[in-house]
């Protein structure tokens, strides 16, 4: 049975470790002992005895000697992975009797301490890539419509800039002829209003109102005079001495109790009649006066005097001639000898107004007779039709603008993508329920937190930016993965809320999942087809893009 002992045993179960364990595959062919049995280090810097390959023990000053090993510090051990993916660890990690995830072939542990499960792994890594695969080619389809609409987007913005830009450029022409007949009617209309203020009747008008404007006015200075004179006869009337027995005060003073309609001061009080009593007023002069004139029934009263005259003073005299002048030129109502139609048999009638109406536009607009309208309403009128035209100017303009913006983003990297491929989703609004919230992201637009049971909504921010990180270049697919929204309503003592939207490549536009990480700091995750670039820009099982030269176009 001595024999069996002399059985060569495999290296492994010896506890030494295979001279090609842990070695990158493209280095392999660097590990072949030289024909004196010795082998020189990576780095040409020294000739070791072959055996001293992964012997655990580092010889080598770059530590090439031990890639199966861990006894060179910062190396990489490569896991073959046999039925999976080959992947490096930490030489640090081997055989430190832990199951490396990444080594699913359990090489990174000594024999039998880590089951090699690399069929199951690599069986569910192919379902999970298959899966993957099968999504991206439906989601890099609709993708394609996505593109497909930016193209016609641009088409259709395109149009809108030729013809708003003709449309301006015509638009303009109206505008400045629009604006000459308007300036053309103003001054015609003032040089009109002027010749119609030259008429006898216009002219009289004011004339009058000048005239009763100065009685007005003297009118008022008489009034106040007599208020004066009265003062003074009255104190005259009270205060004369009549013991002097002065004829002319006494007659003065009669007088005046006559005009007044006073009794005479000396028999005041004699019949204890007051003069309130005996119903005389104070002020009855006018009285007095107005009882003996005969007033006609169109002449104004002395209280339509005190009280209507200056509103008819302050009339408005330039409106009462355009007014008038409206009404001498509109026809005479049921003046039947022009009406011609009343002379016509009614079956002729429409013809006949029909055939008038045609002579009637033609002969205005050869100028030969003025249109019915006023001059200024016709100067309204025209200014209107100017301001009407400014604003349709201003409109193409916005329009033309609008469309120009819209047009530099479609194609934009920092925009809707190269390939425009986010401009078919602009404005469109992602929810999902949450807690007491759902919490809603219009693409490009405004992130929102809305209670379920009621209460203020507030605003999550405003769209601001593609992932910011200083590590992704604008273009590459890390860079559409993320969106940033910012500038929301300000939390109570804290920042003003934002959302962080991490995207991925789906079928559908969904909102998964919100997490309030931060105090008012949002991570939204979601899917669209808009990152469903088609398969044949992918390399390998890792999803990393393969042609990075288009990604910076
Ligand atoms: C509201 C919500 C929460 C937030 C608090 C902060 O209740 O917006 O998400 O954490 O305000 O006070």
């Amino acid at each position: 049975m001595l024999w069996l002992l002399l059985l060569p045993l495999p290296l492994p179960a010896l506890g030494v470790v295979e001279k090609t364990l842990g070695i990158a595959p493209y280095l392999v062919s660097k590990y072949v002992p030289s024909r004196s049995n010795t082998w020189t280090c990576l780095d040409g810097s020294q000739e070791i005895p072959w055996d001293y390959v992964n012997d655990d023990s580092c010889d080598c000053a770059d530590g090439s000697d031990e890639p199966g090993t861990g006894a060179c510090p910062n190396q990489s051990f490569y896991c073959q992975n046999e039925g999976h993916i080959g992947s490096f660890i930490p030489s640090s990690r081997v055989r430190d009797g832990l199951c490396e995830p990444n080594c699913c072939d359990g090489s990174d542990e000594r024999p039998g301490v880590c089951n090699n499960v690399c069929q199951e792994v690599g069986q569910a890594y192919k379902t999970k890539v298959e899966e993957e695969t099968k999504i991206r080619k439906t989601g890099s389809k609709i993708r394609s419509t996505y593109i497909a609409y930016a193209h016609k987007e641009k088409k259709r913005l395109e149009e809108v800039i030729e013809t708003s830009t003709a449309q301006i450029t015509a638009q303009e022409k109206e505008v400045a002829r629009l604006r000459d007949i308007a300036e053309r009617a103003e001054s015609l209309s003032a040089a009109a209003l002027e010749m119609k203020q030259q008429s006898p009747l216009y002219t009289s008008l004011i004339t009058h109102s000048n005239a009763l404007k100065s009685l007005q006015r003297e009118h008022r200075k008489h009034l106040q005079r007599e208020k004066e004179l009265s003062n003074i006869l009255d104190a005259l009337r009270t205060g004369y001495n009549p013991n002097y027995q002065d004829m002319a005060v006494l007659e003065a003073v009669r007088g005046w109790e006559e005009i007044a309609g006073l009794p005479h001061i000396n028999d005041v009080g004699k019949d204890s009649v007051s003069d309130e009593e005996a119903g005389v007023e104070e002020d009855t002069v006018s009285d007095v006066a107005q009882s003996k004139e005969e007033v006609d029934d169109e002449m104004w009263s002395a209280e339509e005097l005190e009280n209507d005259l200056d509103d008819l003073l302050n009339s408005d005299y330039i409106s009462l001639l355009l007014e008038h002048d409206e009404y001498v030129q509109s026809p005479p109502e049921g003046s039947v000898l022009f009406d011609i139609a009343s002379y016509l048999p009614d079956s002729v009638v429409p013809q006949y107004e029909e055939f008038k109406e045609t002579i009637l536009s033609l002969l205005v607009s050869f100028g030969i007779i003025k249109s019915e309208t006023s001059s200024s309403t016709d100067t309204s009128r025209s200014r209107q039709v100017l301001t009407d035209a400014e604003n349709e100017l201003n409109k193409v303009k916005k329009d033309k603008e609008n469309a120009e913006n819209d047009l530099k983003e479609i194609f934009n990297i920092h925009g809707y993508g190269l390939e425009g491929e986010w401009k078919k989703l602009d404005g469109t609004c992602l929810r999902t329920e949450n807690g007491d919230y759902t919490y809603e992201v219009c693409l490009f637009g405004e992130a929102k937190q809305i209670p379920n049971k009621g209460g203020s909504t507030f605003s999550l921010g405003k769209f601001a930016s593609w992932n910011p990180s200083p590590d992704v270049k604008p273009g590459e697919e890390a860079y559409y993965q993320k969106q940033i929204y910012n500038r929301g309503t300000r939390c109570w003592n804290g920042p003003e809320r934002n959302v962080v939207l991490l995207l991925s490549c789906g079928t559908e536009n969904t909102l998964n999942s919100v997490v309030e990480l931060e105090k008012c700091e949002y991570q939204f995750t979601g899917t669209t087809p808009a990152l469903c670039r088609p398969l044949d820009s992918f390399e390998g099982r890792n999803g990393k893009k393969s042609n990075a030269g288009k990604d910076e176009l």
